[in-house]
């Protein structure tokens, strides 16, 4: 017989590099059989309610942390043991958002510790938390066209142009309909518009939205007829992010628009309408649960999904829930700092009928776990973006959850759902 232990026997913290090239932490977990690993995403387009992302003294504090306040704590404990490992982040932190101890920190540590006792039992992280029953790909939503704070040189003032596949055969199709949009796009734009790719590997364009989404629809178009796959266009409007309290309006400054609150609900209104979207996510402000509402009112066939509305916090999504504001809620780890924190929204926001959307962050590295979450908490979609490497990380490690699970694995469908 073997000797397995799934006990935390030592947890070492790192500052290493994001995507954007920001610092960030990193946490290892070992047991005597096995190591989980997890760097700590970042977003730019931040939600108010969010756990705070590093205490304080930033990165260098949050290293500290680890070393002198959490790992003696966690030694001992059993990484099996989720729900322990995360209270004990939790009573460490002792504030609502981590602000002491930082939502990166305890994400990191959480999800390292998860990693270290699917390794050290020695099967593969989505199975380890999912079970039998994971084995639905998700749906991949991949962002083509970006702006907002994505896009440091200019470019939309809404953050993400995305495209999502309705219909394929396999996640290696849909992920493929994705990449071809994404490089259609450049062939049909017209000259010199398409001028760099953003934080998230979407390309940024001179072209206003509504000439950028008619070229999306056209890529698109051209991409269904070849593949035989239906694909929906979205937004990730990110509306906080342009959103003034102080003079109650919508500004969108690279396009000299500037809206009031009835003017901006029109105005989406007018973009499902005429471009018949799929998915928008964030078209208000986070605190505006009431025009989400009515915006559900007005519309059919369309997923509307509060990101920086919710924040992956159960108490939020329920509170929408009550409202009718969503029928789908994006879910990022970072945004709760805990795996079980995680868990309860994505509970939360089935049990309401809501599509979730399990999401990575700009700032990103190589880490591919999002990819096992998506697939062990059932998620129908995931936006891990098309292009740059760590976006194709999770997708690739994707196609490698869809290959190990062989003839058993299935792909979300949205049609009935959406068409
Ligand atoms: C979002 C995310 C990811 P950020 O708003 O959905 O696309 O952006 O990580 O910057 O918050
Ligand atoms: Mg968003």
């Amino acid at each position: 017989m073997m000797y397995i232990s799934t006990i935390i026997s030592d947890v070492v913290a790192r500052k290493l590099f994001n995507s954007r090239g920001d610092p960030t932490i990193n946490v290892t977990v070992y047991t005597e059989s096995g190591l989980g690993s997890f760097s700590a995403p970042s977003g730019a387009s931040k939600g108010r309610y969010e756990a705070v992302a590093f205490p304080p003294g930033g990165v260098d504090e949050a290293v500290r942390l680890v070393d002198e306040l959490i790992a003696p704590e966690l030694l001992g404990v059993d990484s099996m043991d989720q729900f322990e490992v995360d209270e004990t982040l939790k009573r460490l932190d002792g504030t609502s958002n981590f602000s002491k101890i930082g939502g990166s920190t305890a994400i990191a540590t959480s999800v390292a510790s998860a990693k270290a006792a699917a390794s050290s039992l020695d099967i593969p992280l989505y199975k380890y938390l999912g079970g039998s029953l994971s084995s639905t790909l998700p749906l991949p939503l991949g962002n083509v066209i970006g702006g907002g704070k994505h896009s440091a040189s200019g470019g939309l003032d809404i953050q993400e142009i995305l495209v999502l596949p309705l219909n394929a055969e396999s996640f290696y199709d849909a992920a493929l309909a994705n990449i071809q949009v994404y490089k259609r796009i450049l062939k049909l734009a017209p000259k010199d518009t398409v001028y760099g790719r953003n934080d998230e590997g979407a390309w940024i364009t001179t072209l206003d939205i509504n000439a950028s989404l008619k070229l999306v629809k056209m890529a698109c178009e051209e991409v269904s007829d070849k593949l035989g796959i239906r694909l929906g266009i979205g937004l990730d409007v990110a509306a906080s992010s342009f959103w003034n309290s102080n003079s109650n309006r919508y500004v969108y400054s690279r396009a000299g628009l500037s809206l009031e609150p009835e003017e901006q609900f029109k105005y989406m209104l007018s973009l499902i309408r005429d471009f018949n979207l799929v998915y928008v996510e964030d078209p208000f402000h986070e605190d505006d649960f009431e025009s989400f509402a009515r915006l559900m009112d007005e519309v059919e066939d369309c997923l509307i999904c509060g990101d920086d509305l919710f924040v992956t916090n159960a108490e939020r999504i329920d509170y929408g829930a009550s409202l009718g504001a969503c029928n789908s809620a994006i879910i990022k780890p970072n945004q709760v700092g805990t795996l079980t924190d995680t868990v309860l929204a994505v509970k939360t926001a089935r049990s309401h009928g809501f599509i979730t959307v399990f999401s990575h962050r700009s700032g990103e590295t190589v880490d591919p776990a999002l990819s096992h979450l998506a697939v062990a908490l059932s998620s129908p979609i995931i936006k891990c973006g098309v292009m740059g490497g760590e976006r194709i990380a999770k997708i690739n490690e994707l196609i490698r959850i869809e290959e190990d699970l062989g003839g058993g694995a299935g792909l979300y469908s949205l049609e009935g759902v959406l068409l």
